[in-house]
């Protein structure tokens, strides 16, 4: 008997090891034989890459915060309309690494920009459209931040100081207490093979609610 598409979200501060959860819960589905499509926000379609580009690289460092909220929903406008939206009508999984959660941590609590402002572009570019289902991956900020320099140059984001992921840590938390029955909190400063069986228990208790 087929299911109807569900929408999963991966979310995390820096570091947390959203690459390495997002392939575990994309393993996790298709062993139930579930047809996934794996994508990324900022990103997702040729347009939201190119923004991507932009909030992402060094090139535009000084952006206004409201311009960096309005191409980071521009970006999911497009993505809702050219890939989500699609899937989930087909009866397809969509696994997303962030979304709107990210816009309240990052642009919000990062930024400070203020909640009811991301509320109204929220209810404009998605209407009802919200995850069913959030992994938020937390670790202490100064742990993510050790992990995450030991690889690529820092983008524009990363190059921030540690108070601002400080806030946007606690902004991911206060979703976490607000939408408990939407948002898993993952223990993410543990050993990879804890962090992967944390996993497998919120997907499979997922499954069996939806089922
Ligand atoms: N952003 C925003 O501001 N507003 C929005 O609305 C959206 C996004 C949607 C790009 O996101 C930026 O966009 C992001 C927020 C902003 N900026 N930041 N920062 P992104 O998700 O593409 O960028 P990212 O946060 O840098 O994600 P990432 O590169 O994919 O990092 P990660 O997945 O969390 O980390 P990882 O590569 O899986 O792991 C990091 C390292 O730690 C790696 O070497 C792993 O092997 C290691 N690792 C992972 N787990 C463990 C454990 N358990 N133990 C030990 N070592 C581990």
């Amino acid at each position: 008997m087929s299911m109807p598409g569900r929408f999963i979200t991966l979310e995390g501060v820096e570091g947390a090891g959203k690459s390495t959860a997002l392939e575990r819960v994309r393993e996790l589905l298709e062993g139930t034989g579930l047809d996934v499509v794996v994508t990324r926000e900022p990103g997702g379609t040729a347009l939201g890459e190119d923004l991507r580009t932009l909030l992402l690289g060094h090139k535009h460092t000084g952006m206004a915060d409201d311009t960096e909220l309005l191409l980071m929903f521009a970006a999911r406008a497009e993505h809702l309309h050219q890939v989500i939206e699609p899937a989930l009508a087909a009866g397809r999984w969509v696994l997303c690494d962030r979304f709107t959660d990210a816009t309240y941590a990052y642009q919000g609590g990062g930024r400070g920009l203020a909640r009811e402002r991301i509320a109204q572009l929220e209810t404009w570019v998605q209407g009802t459209r919200c995850p069913d289902l959030t992994l938020l991956l937390d670790l202490p900020v100064a742990v993510g931040l050790e992990r995450a320099g030991k690889r690529s140059a820092p983008d524009r984001f990363e190059s921030e100081q540690q108070v601002f992921f400080e806030r946007v840590r606690q902004a991911y938390l206060t979703i976490a207490r607000n939408a408990s029955a939407r948002v898993k909190v993952i223990d993410a400063g543990r050993d990879l093979g804890e962090v992967g069986a944390a996993i497998a228990a919120e997907v499979e208790a997922f499954l069996e609610r939806v089922r």
